[in-house]
């Protein structure tokens, strides 16, 4: 029995430009809340421009006939009510924070394209069988505080309010106090760890060249890697830049340029898919005519292996601590962040196959290098995720671009897989 939309090739054509105007406007209309005067978006957890731009999605949803709602973190769901009332939800959605200048796509475009789909789908057949969510979830990135995918790791129970209790940000401002500030925390509101959803799905732009490069519409993510992210304080001495020999100097920034080119030559050495960045360094105390006394400094580490990710990260504290000890400087690392590299659903990738297969969308399977919300869910849930191209790879910047008819793809994709599990039923 032939499943789905059973979409003519007009039909097709014509949701396609349909989406291609709609997730236009939707991104551009996110896209003019938290501007950064130096060029792209920063939108982080709990500020003011989060917070309008939550808010004003959250009237979106109702306009779009979903009930809304916050849960007591500051994700925010909107739901279509399925005839089913005790089966479980099918969610679809992604993350409303940025990195610092960060693209208009990343996160923000998961929520266009889950808002598309459930508002054609609503429209089109009415109510689904099993209920259908759009999820804006509060946060991903760990932009502002030390603490990543504190939306989907508070639902599905990964994140607690004791973990955030000493975070702050680099204006020492407090997490909770910044969270009570919007409205949010322990006792506002619904309880952000859900026992109810049957399947999530996320949308995503690549973040990367492969789609791109091999011409291919839609990225059936086969896994998520996992990431390790590690913050290093290096103290030697500052001094006088004028009188202070260079044999006689603990320059700590000296020490901490030798770590990084070592860093880059061991992971160029070992080659992908590990990746190694040095993404955020403070220099102390930062003035041209004092020898650098501290340095802090982050590691990004990535792979799809946990275990050479583990081996990776252990020659890098012995390798630091030789470089420091060395030239007699004090090394302090410690591990913040830790993800395992995450398979997706093996059925719905299946599904996704099927889908774009039937709609005539070239797919291939592959690897996010990039972590996502989908690897929290996939905890609980059976999870899948699916990427459209962005141009030259890039992300994480202003210059982040994917073509409005590759973002109508995806949302044409998500239609068709929602409308299977949703109300077709299709086995999660
Ligand atoms: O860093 C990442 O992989 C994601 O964009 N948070
Ligand atoms: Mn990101
Ligand atoms: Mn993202």
């Amino acid at each position: 029995m032939e499943r789905g939309l059973r979409l003519s090739p007009q039909e097709k054509e014509r949701m396609l430009s349909q989406f291609e105007t709609q997730v236009t406007q939707v991104l551009n209309w996110l896209a003019s809340f938290s501007p950064d005067e130096e060029g792209g978006i920063t939108r982080l957890l709990y500020t003011e421009g989060w917070l309008e731009t939550q808010l004003a999605l959250s009237a979106k949803m109702a306009s779009y006939g979903l009930s809304a709602a916050f849960d007591n973190v500051g994700n925010l769901f909107g739901k279509l009510q399925g005839e089913d009332l005790d089966a479980p939800s099918i969610i679809t959605g992604s993350h409303i924070d940025t990195v610092v200048q960060g693209g208009i796509y990343d996160g923000a475009y998961g929520i266009a394209a889950g808002l598309l789909a459930l508002d054609y789908l609503r429209q089109t057949y009415g109510k689904p069988k099993r209920t259908l969510e759009i999820v804006s979830l509060c946060e991903e990135e760990g932009s502002r505080f030390p603490m990543a995918y504190w939306g989907s790791g508070s639902v599905v129970g990964k994140r607690n309010f004791e973990q955030i209790v000493h975070l702050q940000d680099l204006n020492e401002v407090f997490f909770a106090d910044a969270m009570h500030r919007c409205g949010f925390g322990e006792g506002t509101g619904s309880d952000s760890r859900r026992h109810d959803i049957g399947a999530f799905i996320e949308v995503h732009i690549e973040q990367g060249a492969v789609l791109e490069k091999e011409g291919i519409a839609v990225g059936v993510v086969d896994a998520i890697a996992g990431q390790r992210r590690l913050k290093f304080e290096v103290n030697g001495e500052s001094n006088h830049a004028g009188t202070t020999p260079m044999h006689m100097r603990r320059d700590a920034l000296e020490g901490v340029s030798m770590m990084i080119q070592t860093l880059r030559q061991e992971a160029i050495r070992l080659g992908p898919p590990l990746v190694a960045t040095v993404g955020r360094l403070q220099v102390q105390p930062n003035v041209p005519n004092v020898v650098p006394g501290k340095v802090i400094f982050t590691v990004d580490a990535r792979h799809a292996n946990g275990q050479a990710l583990d081996s990776f990260c252990r020659w890098v504290l012995q390798e630091f601590a030789s470089i420091a000890d060395e030239r007699q400087l004090e090394l302090h690392g410690t591990e913040w962040f830790r993800e395992e590299p995450v398979p997706m659903n093996e059925r719905l990738k299946g599904h996704l196959d099927d889908v774009c297969g039937s709609l005539s969308i070239s797919s291939k399977r592959m690897i996010s290098g990039a972590g996502h919300d989908a690897q929290m869910f996939e905890h609980i849930c059976p999870t899948a995720m699916l990427f459209v191209p962005s141009r030259r790879g890039i992300s994480h910047s202003p210059e982040e671009y994917t073509e409005p008819r590759e973002l109508a793809v995806g949302v044409l994709v998500l239609t068709e897989l929602l409308y299977r599990l949703g109300y077709e039923g299709e086995e999660l």
